[in-house]
């Protein structure tokens, strides 16, 4: 089993995506994440060893990513391996087979459009093994609030680019700790600083996708 662990997470680090991907050229020939998943389905491992796998291999890029050992496009292609093998592991992930560790509602708040690091934090935080509900951008804050009624027991993530939008995450945050004061709510983005989120009154400041993940596993453990 530990053998297919390492071989998905190398393939999700390396971004290798099926044998005739050219991507990455050291690894031309090899089977990718859709093969080695298929082989591993059809030899009886575990669908969960699969996840494991993913959350290793995003780990590893992702804390390289924020390290800044590795680019955007490197989890791009990172996302489209665990991509892969999140196809095979599709029916028992809905079937309750395979569990994922919790749901994470996310949007870029009010006013913004930037979505760019938002998708990079979404993607890390599938391949950590949560189920990501992105609500895309400029969500208003009653969108917010609407995803929650419907994930109970999800934590949230705001996100926010300009200074001008830093107002309806102030805005959005205030109204979701009212209404769900033990909502644990996360918040990021370029302008964002930990000393905002004081002032407003969210559960932690994440400076990249990989802290949000480390945060999400504590208060989820
Ligand atoms: Co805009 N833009 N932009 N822009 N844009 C910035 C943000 C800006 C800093 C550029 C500049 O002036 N130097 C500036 C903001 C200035 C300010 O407010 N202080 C700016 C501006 C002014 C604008 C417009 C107002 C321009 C105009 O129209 N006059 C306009 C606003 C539109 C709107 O939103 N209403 C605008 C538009 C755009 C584009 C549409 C052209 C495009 C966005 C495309 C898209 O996202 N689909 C765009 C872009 C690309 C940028 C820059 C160049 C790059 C942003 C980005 O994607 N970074 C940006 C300048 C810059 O940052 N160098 C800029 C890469 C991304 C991986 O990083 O988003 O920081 P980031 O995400 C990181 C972390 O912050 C963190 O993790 C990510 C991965 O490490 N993180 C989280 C982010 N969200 C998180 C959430 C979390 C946790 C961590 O938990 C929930």
């Amino acid at each position: 089993m530990q053998e297919y662990i390492e071989k998905i997470a190398m393939c999700v680090l390396k971004g290798k995506v099926r044998r005739t991907s050219v991507f990455p050229p050291d690894m031309q020939g090899q089977d990718g994440a859709d093969e080695i998943a298929a082989d591993a389905l059809s030899k009886g491992i575990p669908p969960k060893v699969l996840l494991e796998g993913c959350m290793l291999g995003m780990d590893r890029i992702g804390k390289e990513f924020s390290e800044r050992r590795a680019f955007v496009t490197n989890l791009v292609v990172s996302a489209g391996a665990m991509n892969a093998v999140l196809k095979h592991l599709k029916p028992y992930l809905e079937s309750g087979e395979v569990q994922r560790k919790g749901k994470f509602v996310i949007g870029t708040v009010a006013g913004d459009l930037h979505d760019i690091g938002k998708n990079l934090v979404s993607m890390i935080i599938t391949g950590g093994g949560y189920e990501v509900i992105d609500l895309g951008v400029d969500v208003s804050t009653q969108k917010f609030l609407d995803a929650i009624a419907k994930n109970p027991g999800c934590s949230v993530g705001l996100s926010a680019l300009l200074t001008t939008t830093m107002q309806s995450m102030d805005k959005s945050v205030k109204v979701i700790k009212n209404t769900y004061p033990n909502m644990k709510v996360l918040i990021g983005g370029a302008p964002v600083s930990i000393s905002f989120c004081n002032q407003i009154g969210a559960d932690f400041y994440s400076p990249n996708a990989s802290e949000a993940v480390d945060y999400l596993n504590n208060v989820t453990a």
